[in-house]
């Protein structure tokens, strides 16, 4: 998805149904979220490209120079992607725990796996007002957590921490108000029990992979 130029960009599938991951997210909050908040950034971006130079350009371009692109582009762009990446790491009934060598990495950063929940926890629930928890693979191919502020990412050339991220948390208010109002902490810790650890695993080894090629 990084790597498509933007005017071929697809609005993906959501992998389950609306009502899957109750009781932990709602079906109404995921349709809406689904239907109206991604693919309303979906088609802002297409419309913020039209007749630009950006229609030939990838978001791995745009997330490169992030501080120097329209605003539309850069929140509509990093939108797109965030949630494309957040619905992927969800999943119905995971029983899968982080296992093997990416086991063994979570605790080489943190000490142990409770301790990464803790820090990302953190992260999650003191960013103020609207953005992203991020599991993050570094440029040394270690784990790091961080979080962004809007529809920014670690991708982008403004990120406080760059590096590839593995695994995303929605703290927006539109993604919990439904069912938790003002309890961010409790979605938050709801969210850990819908973690598709064999997905975060397999984006973990792609990115080890890509850095060592
Ligand atoms: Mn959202």
């Amino acid at each position: 998805m990084l790597d498509t130029k933007i005017k071929d960009l697809q609005f993906p599938r959501l992998p389950y149904a609306y009502k899957d991951l109750e009781p932990h997210i709602d079906a109404r909050t995921m349709e809406i979220h689904y239907t109206k908040h991604h693919r309303g950034y979906f088609d802002k971006l297409i419309a913020a490209i039209k007749d630009t130079n950006f229609t030939g350009s990838t978001l791995r371009e745009l997330f490169n120079t992030a501080d120097r692109i329209p605003a539309a582009v850069r929140n509509n762009g990093g939108g797109f992607y965030n949630h494309a990446l957040f619905w992927n790491v969800l999943s119905p009934g995971v029983d899968a725990q982080p296992s093997g060598k990416f086991a063994l990495a979570i605790r080489d950063a943190f000490g142990t796996f409770e301790n990464m929940q803790k820090e990302f926890n953190t992260a999650a629930a003191n960013r103020f007002g609207s953005g992203w928890a991020w599991l993050i693979v570094g440029a040394d191919k270690k784990l790091a957590i961080t979080s962004s502020p809007n529809q920014d990412n670690p991708w982008m050339n403004v990120a406080e921490l760059k590096g590839t991220p593995i695994l995303g948390l929605d703290v927006w208010e539109h993604a919990y108000y439904l069912k938790y109002q003002n309890r961010r902490p409790d979605y938050i810790s709801a969210f850990w029990n819908v973690v598709n650890w064999r997905e975060v695993e397999k984006n973990y080894f792609d990115t080890t992979k890509s850095l060592s090629e």
